[in-house]
């Protein structure tokens, strides 16, 4: 009996052995293809090896200029291992099959010039984007398999990752993390593949307004983290606006205990800002904080008397207010404070400010304004008017050294500042009129999340063509990339994770990847279903793209 049930035991092992390599060669399921967005160039093969993590590690290359120490890329991973390896500390052991294996990951980095407690930056010089800014990530993954001679024959097989900057190996960790898949049974896979990535836009970002509706950190934390699965690398903060001033300022503590919703529970303390900042960082995503005016400015009025405009009804104030208040020089003392703030708390090269949607309507009314137009000699041109506010908040920012980024409203008066396109219509005539005037331009129009779909699909995000204008490879140049909107009015933490994902991962795919290879929604389709797989098996409730069903399913 026992004899016969040994042998059973045998033929059973082994054809299940025999199974597992015909669908590993056959279908080569998790080929570079599942990998989202889809890197630069690659090739795959259906050859694969078993990874087990006990057996798994990252280490330093011995030439790599980041080692053990560097915060970066040690918690990342960190991070990483139970993101491959999502049953780890779950109590249910990967089978093993009947081959033991040791797998040994090398993750080797070479080049890597930057100090590991610098923020991201990008390049800072206008027009410098020569094909080698400061920020391009550039990475390889090799996984190749080498048999080790050994009297249990056991085979070991070694990934190295060559990037040039940490935040390049922080999307490189990303990629292989992608690459390893289960087996039915529970065994982690990865298959033979070379890719060669980097990113088509150096400006890859995700707006989130936190005015309309007050998003706790940890929905801000979980965002970030949806985020680098898709390469995003900006977190556009639009944190405050017209119905509410969450930010704690340390300067003036009244424009969030006056402002905010609710002046404890519904704040953003500096405590909480560094924490997203840091951790921001740590995935390799830079934090853009925008202080939108004189517009969108309702709430700051309340704990800064004196800022807004009065308007006025038939010759007296009507008690209401308008936007900042240009004419009065209180109004650029308060604005340098706070901004002289705001570039130390946050610190990323870059601030937005905004300058969107101003309504005329009160400064008109207002008989000093009036006076100061006359005095300027703007007659009744207000656009002047809005002019020489931007022009004196631009000046306070560089005076910073910030670069200042601003919506499209307010470009055609200044050289100094980056141009954020938000306006439906002939989306691309705005680029090509900004690139004209030779000045940087982020593309948002396209990409506004905070309408539900199905109308709003992903395929109308993914087929948007960022740089079908006319125009010469130097203009092309000068558009660094795209953002996706997540305005706030009907958004809050209970519905921005499956109103973001996965379709912002279609637009992260169209801002990363080559367009010649990333052009068919057809072939797009089972690539992003797949991938939203992915985020519901890390914790992120993405929505579903239409009918079908995951492996793991979210719970
Ligand atoms: N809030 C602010 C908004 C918008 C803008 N600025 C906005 C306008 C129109 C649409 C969507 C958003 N809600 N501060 C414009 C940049 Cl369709």
């Amino acid at each position: 009996m026992d004899v016969m049930f040994m042998i059973t035991c045998g033929r059973y092992i082994r054809s299940i052995l025999y199974l597992l390599l015909l669908i590993s060669v056959q279908f080569g399921p998790h080929a570079v293809e599942g990998v989202w967005p889809l890197p630069q160039a690659f090739t795959s093969s259906p050859e694969r090896y078993p990874v087990n993590s006990q057996d798994f590690y990252f280490v330093y290359g011995r030439q790599s200029a980041a080692q053990q120490g560097c915060s970066v890329l040690d918690t990342a991973f960190k991070r990483y291992f139970s993101l491959i390896f999502p049953d780890h500390n779950s109590g249910r052991s990967a089978s093993t099959m009947a081959i033991v294996r040791v797998t040994q990951m090398r993750t080797l980095l070479r080049d890597v010039s930057i100090n590991q407690h610098m923020y991201l930056s990008h390049s800072t010089t206008r027009n410098g984007h020569n094909g080698s800014p400061a920020d391009r990530l550039s990475w390889t993954i090799y996984l190749v398999p080498f048999c080790v001679p050994d009297n249990l024959s056991i085979s070991a097989g070694k990934a190295s990752l060559n990037a040039e900057t940490v935040w390049g190996a922080v999307r490189g960790l990303e990629t292989f993390s992608q690459l390893v898949y289960q087996d039915d049974f529970g065994s982690y896979f990865v298959n033979k593949t070379e890719i060669d990535d980097f990113p088509r836009f150096q400006f890859r970002g995700i707006l989130l307004d936190t005015s309309r509706h007050f998003l706790p950190v940890q929905a801000i934390l979980k965002t970030l983290d949806a985020m680098a699965y898709s390469k995003f690398n900006v977190f556009h903060w639009h944190i405050v606006d017209d119905p509410s001033f969450p930010y704690q300022s340390s300067t003036f503590p009244d424009l969030s205990s006056k402002g905010a919703f609710h002046p404890m529970t519904h704040i953003y303390t500096q405590s909480d800002v560094r924490r997203v900042i840091s951790y921001a960082r740590l995935w390799g995503i830079r934090v853009l904080p925008e202080f939108d005016s004189p517009g969108h400015t309702t709430s700051w009025g309340k704990g800064q008397p004196g800022l807004l405009t009065p308007c006025y009804k038939g010759g007296t104030p009507s008690g209401t207010f308008g936007p900042v208040n240009p004419a009065l020089p209180s109004t650029y003392r308060f604005m340098a404070r706070l901004f002289k703030e705001v570039s130390s708390v946050f610190p990323d090269s870059y601030v937005h400010l905004g300058g969107d949607e101003v309504d005329f309507h009160c400064w008109r009314s207002n008989p000093d304004v009036r006076v100061f137009m006359q005095k300027m000699g703007f007659g009744g041109d207000f656009t002047k008017l809005e002019a020489f506010y931007i022009e004196n908040i631009v000046n306070i920012t560089s005076a910073l050294n910030k670069t200042s980024i601003v919506w499209q409203d307010v470009f055609d008066y200044h050289e100094r500042v980056m141009v954020e396109v938000w306006r439906a219509g002939c989306y691309l005539c705005e680029v090509r009129r900004v690139v004209k005037a030779g000045l940087r331009v982020i593309l948002a129009s396209p990409w506004y999340l905070d309408q539900p779909g199905p109308t709003h699909n992903w395929a109308r995000y993914y087929t948007v063509w960022p740089l079908a204008f006319k125009g010469s490879e130097e203009q092309k140049k000068l558009v660094i990339g795209g953002e996706v909107c997540m305005w706030g009015e009907y958004v809050d933490a209970t519905n921005l994770t499956p109103r973001l994902w996965p379709r912002a991962s279609a637009v992260a795919e169209r801002l990363w990847s080559d367009e010649k290879q990333t052009s068919s929604v057809d072939k797009a389709f089972p690539r992003l279903q797949d991938f939203r797989c992915k985020l519901l098996r890390r914790g992120i409730q993405a929505e579903p793209l239409y009918v079908g069903h995951c492996k793991h399913e979210y719970q």
